[in-house]
């Protein structure tokens, strides 16, 4: 909870490198950091160089070595086993190319509430879109403390899942319009969150002193990081609040605490839930249920959001025939994926209403991955790519057709949680024995591969893992590749992907 000096600072902050890098660095050297495009933003007298125990880090500062919490697999799986720590000296600030006008330095937010004659000011820190509910309570908070209001959000990374800042910062420059002129100002805070509940707070409040404000609110479960997989919090609701307590005295920067805001019906009003009675009708919706409505298109009732961050919102959750998708056809040469991939194709552009990229194995492996063979290692690279070019398709709203043969059940499992962080995945198994494509043997192939002239050949001397949970099953032997692509159109239909 402190630094050395005894300065109350609960987040260590560290430069975390490999040990092969570490090899190469000496106390009493120097090191460059820079950004991604090698500008030098800093550099580093190194004076310590060691080996930190990491999951007693987590636990101290988490209070968990749990790996479902992000802070905690970030720091097991995504930082380096060596820290580095010394003096810095800052050469030149990250250069950021979005909401320029938006990203102030502590001293210049300083200086901009000393020439709006802003004495007291309260933060709002947020990683969310903010609804009615919010704006509820940082105005009841800036009234309350006859303040002014500072929204500033953090647009660095936070928790897996969340809405992007760019649609994000679109929805705060927006709710700006819902407060009285001249009380309330937008700006962007470059953090990398933990979701360290309580500790966070702290941290999040000393960094908002910095900035000049005065006040900072602090509301339920507090950067928190959801639940364990038991279904049990991380952090208690108002652990954060506790923490702050304790602490109040030496942090200079008063807490606002805030209960949940629920809204009352029959007041039509929001009111603290410690406020409510057993009588009042309480309406409330889900981060969970709000973000299932988006996706599915449905009502969001005006009390619960302003229609100008709604109409935002939807913006990044299109109804689901504007979603991006990819089917992805598994199954042995000769099975007839390329063919019915090719006759769903036809139906796609008749249709009209899709943009359709098709990513067939033999293509594929001509313009993509020309240089790769048919070993394991190989072919897992060749369908990574392919997942690669069809999570951007999809992410872009596209529709990609991919056809491999993709033989192996974990590269398959791979490419699905790629492609559906970006939209929807239709795994089909083209499932038509090996003795039927041996007899079509349309290029040949197996009597090559059963002949030892092609070693590794799926089916024959490669192994070929039957699909576990496929979307579909499309047994070739009764079934025409055209009916075959009539089915699976009907079915994307039906999953509400094609209008
Ligand atoms: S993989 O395993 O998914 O990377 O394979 P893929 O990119 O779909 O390429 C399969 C096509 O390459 C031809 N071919 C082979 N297939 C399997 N095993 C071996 N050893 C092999 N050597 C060449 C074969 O014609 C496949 O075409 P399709 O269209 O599937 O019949």
């Amino acid at each position: 909870m402190r630094l050395s000096s005894g300065i109350l600072w609960p987040m260590p902050i560290t430069l975390d490198v490999t040990p092969e890098f570490s090899d190469t660095l000496e106390q009493g050297g120097m090191l460059a950091l820079r950004d991604q495009e090698g500008v030098l933003v800093a550099t580093m007298e190194i004076e310590d160089i060691w080996e930190p125990d990491k999951i007693a880090e987590a636990e101290k500062v988490y209070g968990t070595a749990i790996e479902a919490h992000p802070a905690v697999h970030h720091l097991l799986h995504q930082t380096g086993k060596v820290y580095v720590g010394g003096k810095l000296r800052g050469v030149e600030p990250p250069t950021h190319y979005d909401f320029k006008l938006l990203r102030d330095s502590p001293s210049e937010l300083r200086g901009r509430f000393r020439k709006l004659g802003w004495r007291k000011v309260v933060a709002f820190q947020t990683r969310n879109p903010m609804h009615r509910a919010h704006q509820e309570i940082t105005f009841r908070a800036a009234t309350m403390h006859e303040a002014n209001l500072l929204i500033h959000p953090v647009v660095g990374m936070t928790k897996p899942g969340d809405v992007d800042h760019y649609t994000r910062v679109r929805c705060y420059e927006k709710i700006l319009d819902r407060y009285p002129e001249q009380t309330t100002t937008l700006s962007l805070l470059n953090l990398a969150m933990r979701m360290g509940g309580p500790r966070e707070a702290i941290w999040h409040a000393l960094i908002r002193k910095n900035y000049g404000c005065t006040h900072f609110i602090v509301g339920r479960d507090h950067a928190g990081p959801g639940n364990k997989p038991d279904g049990t919090p991380f952090y208690e609701p108002y652990e954060a609040q506790e923490l702050y307590k304790k602490h109040h005295d030496e942090m200079d920067i008063t807490m606002v605490p805030f209960q949940q805001m629920v809204y009352v019906e029959d007041k039509a009003q929001y009111i603290p839930v410690n406020e409510t009675t057993k009588e009042m009708k309480v309406a409330n919706i889900s981060g969970t249920e709000f973000r299932r409505r988006l996706r599915e298109g449905l009502e969001i009732p005006e009390w619960f959001s302003y229609g100008e961050i709604i109409q935002e919102l939807r913006k990044i959750y299109p109804p689901k025939h504007q979603q991006g998708f990819t089917i992805f056809f598994t199954g042995l040469s000769g099975s007839g994926k390329s063919t019915i991939a090719n006759a769903l194709l036809v139906k796609m552009l008749e249709n009209g209403n899709r943009r359709v990229t098709i990513l067939d194995g033999d293509v594929v492996r001509k313009h993509l991955s020309s240089e790769l063979g048919f070993s394991k290692e190989h072919r897992d690279l060749n369908i990574k790519r392919i997942g690669y070019v069809a999570a951007e398709i999809t992410k872009n709203g596209g529709v990609a057709i991919c056809a491999p043969i993709a033989p192996y059940e974990k590269t398959r499992k791979h490419v699905r949680s790629m492609i559906e962080a970006e939209g929807g995945f239709v795994e089909i198994f083209v499932n038509t024995p090996l003795e039927e494509c041996e007899k079509r043997d349309r290029k040949g192939l197996y009597a090559l591969a059963r002949a030892g002239k092609i070693k590794g050949f799926t089916g024959i001397d490669d192994p070929y893992e039957t699909p576990q949970n496929p979307e579909m099953v499309i047994d070739t032997l009764d079934l025409s590749a055209e009916l075959a692509a009539h089915r699976i159109f009907v079915k994307l239909e039906r999953l509400g992907y094609i209008k």
